[in-house]
């Protein structure tokens, strides 16, 4: 099936009892059970819930994989990711990935005994390199979260094949539409489905894909032990957005190629990060591995009180956290998304305090132009 028709109709069936044609909200905690050692297949709410098993249907369908397990939130599939190892084990992360991520390897599971090694995953090398006796698994964002850098997922895969190390890639920047990493090799895909799946602003979850049997079981377990699911309406919600998932991606690409050329035109800022623009160092990758290049952007004007001056005029730009919604948002890496990592690591990747993160939304992109250009032109 094609990409469209999968996010339409793939994990969803009319309703057994009605007929619905939209999967319902499940809403129960529990589930009647005939007798004793008797039941329909579902037993409590956090361990089954027909909502949730659409979704996680959905997405693996999209992702091209078999098994799909979602999360509360995109941290909380990161931490349910981490319990594939325990004390002793050995991490490789590469460097630059959500401040949230660093955060919680680095800030927590670093306490359970867990070993992290950051790496430049732009070199494979590095990867090989990093490699100890104890590593168990390769964690990598692409592109990158702000500065769009990419890794080779089908080099990397090749290098976790060959160590027995199992491959994870958070692929939120892209959504499954524009990226799959599991065609690539890999062995685990995760999102922040709060991002461009959820696509609205209004749900905050996680999910992962995975085609590996003995990975989904021991995931599956992990889900129900440690309890971080879902509602059953943040899975409607989030089966909503799927439906549209192609058509908003195929927007926020041809907008943020837009801004990010007309930026790069306007000698108002320094610096342009997009991996669709040929000037982007990984531009060929970019082309090889992703169906597009999304609807992020990334921009330093050089200057501090510019930026400070930038985020506060724009109009329809919305200054938050977050990204991937119908609507733009501007972000101030360095302090908001990033405010846990040290100013000494941001600065060796170039999260500058004068770096501006747009997540480049569906609205008209005139207006979106005119209002960056207001913004910056403002003294
Ligand atoms: O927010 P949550 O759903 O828990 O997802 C965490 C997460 C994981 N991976 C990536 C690449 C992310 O960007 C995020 C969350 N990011 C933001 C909130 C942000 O503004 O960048």
């Amino acid at each position: 099936m094609g990409f469209s028709t999968d996010a339409i109709h793939a994990g969803q069936i009319p309703d057994p009892t009605t007929g619905a044609v939209i999967t319902p909200i499940y809403q129960t905690s529990t589930y009647a059970q005939e007798e004793l050692g008797r039941n329909k297949g579902y037993e409590y709410g956090r361990t089954q819930n027909l909502t949730r098993e659409a979704l996680e249907k959905n997405i693996a369908a999209l992702e091209k994989g078999k098994y799909g397990i979602a999360f509360a939130s995109g941290l909380a599939a990161e931490h349910a990711l981490m319990s594939l190892v325990k004390a002793g084990d050995h991490v490789i992360v590469s460097d630059n990935v959500y401040g949230g991520t660093f955060r919680l390897f680095e800030l927590v599971m670093k306490d359970y005994g867990i070993e992290y090694s950051w790496v430049d995953a732009t070199n494979l090398n590095n990867i090989e390199k990093a490699i100890k006796k104890n590593t168990k698994l390769v964690f990598l964002e692409t592109p990158t979260n702000p500065m769009l850098v990419l890794t080779d997922l089908a080099e990397a895969s090749k290098v976790c094949k060959k160590h027995n190390l199992i491959s994870i890639v958070d692929n939120t920047f892209m959504s499954p539409y524009f990226q799959n990493p599991l065609t690539l090799g890999i062995d685990i895909v995760l999102h922040s489905s709060t991002k461009y799946i959820g696509g609205h602003s209004d749900v905050i979850g996680g999910i992962i894909v995975t085609s590996d049997d003995n990975i989904h079981k021991r995931l599956r377990y992990i889900q129900n032990a440690t309890g971080g699911v879902p509602s059953p309406f943040d899975c409607w919600l989030t089966l909503r957005s799927t439906k549209t998932l192609a058509v908003r991606m195929e927007r926020h690409n041809q907008n943020a190629l837009k801004i990010a050329e007309y930026l790069c035109k306007s000698n108002l800022v320094e610096r342009v990060i997009y991996p669709g623009l040929p000037e982007h160092p990984q531009h060929e990758l970019a082309k090889k591995q992703m169906r597009g290049f999304g609807g992020m952007v990334s921009v330093d004007t050089g200057d501090f009180e510019k930026t400070k001056r930038l985020l506060k005029n724009v109009k329809i730009f919305t200054l938050a956290e977050s990204l991937g919604g119908v609507e733009s948002l501007i972000c101030h890496p360095y302090t908001m998304t990033h405010a846990s990592v040290p100013k000494e690591t941001k600065e060796k990747f170039g999260l500058t305090e004068s770096l501006v993160r747009l997540s480049v939304g569906i609205e008209d992109v005139e207006d979106l132009i005119e209002d960056i250009e207001k913004a910056l032109k403002t003294v």
